[in-house]
């Protein structure tokens, strides 16, 4: 299975993750966005130039949250990572959706505005905390987002608040939950502090690059 990713970019992350949870090999493919050259053999497999992607005896799928789903549906030897249960899934989509259509979302805005040395408005600002008050609030009622136990939406959403801390520095102390909720998922994937610490490299080195 071919995996086009950047270690940089959030999205690319979360399917390294979930692969590792499963003990599935993915062949690492690390792609540089602003080669041409790179871009263009890309565009060959995937008209949409987007990473990450992954190929898999000719099932293209691009997407990072399509790709984790495809990876669990197709090799999880259980359904404990994405629970077949119509009530229980409701609910792990929910904050699948409520990772890409919300929280990343108002990272993503923040992140943009400060890469441009501007500050993120008082909307933004505010767009971010309610958004994080919400993660915050899925957790009083159980130890992960959205089951009893880790599915890929606690995946998913490490990834984000791993975003959140790296790329705007976010203050997480008001927020006890999520930081317990931290480092349960981090302690059920395996190597995934080794994961994160090459993520917090390669991204202070990208920001690094990008300030010069
Ligand atoms: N919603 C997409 C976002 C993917 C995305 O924006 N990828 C960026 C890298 S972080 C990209 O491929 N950019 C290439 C481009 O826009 O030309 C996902 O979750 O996979």
């Amino acid at each position: 299975m071919d995996y086009y990713y950047n270690l940089v970019s959030p999205p690319s992350q979360v399917a390294i993750l979930v692969a590792k949870k499963l003990n599935i090999k993915l062949n690492l493919k690390k792609t540089n966005i602003y080669d041409p050259a790179e871009m263009e053999a890309l565009s060959k497999i995937n008209p949409h130039q987007t990473l990450p992607m992954l190929v898999d005896s000719g099932t293209i799928v691009f997407e990072s949250h399509a790709i984790v789903l495809y990876l669990v549906e197709t090799y999880a030897k259980d359904d404990a990572l994405y629970p077949k249960d119509a009530k229980v899934r409701c609910a792990v989509n929910q904050c699948l959706f409520f990772d890409v259509g919300t929280l990343y979302k108002q990272i993503y805005e923040n992140i943009h505005v400060q890469m441009q040395n501007r500050q993120p408005s008082e909307k933004q600002t505010l767009r971010l905390k309610r958004a994080t008050d919400v993660l915050e609030g899925l957790l009083t009622e159980r130890s992960y987002t959205g089951a009893d136990q880790l599915t890929v939406a606690d995946i998913c959403l490490l990834v984000t608040v791993s975003a959140l801390k790296l790329w705007l520095g976010y203050d997480l102390k008001p927020y006890p939950r999520i930081n317990k909720w931290f480092r349960r998922v981090t302690d059920e994937i395996p190597d995934c502090d080794k994961f994160q610490r090459e993520v917090e490299k390669a991204t202070r080195a990208y920001v690094a690059s990008r300030k010069c």
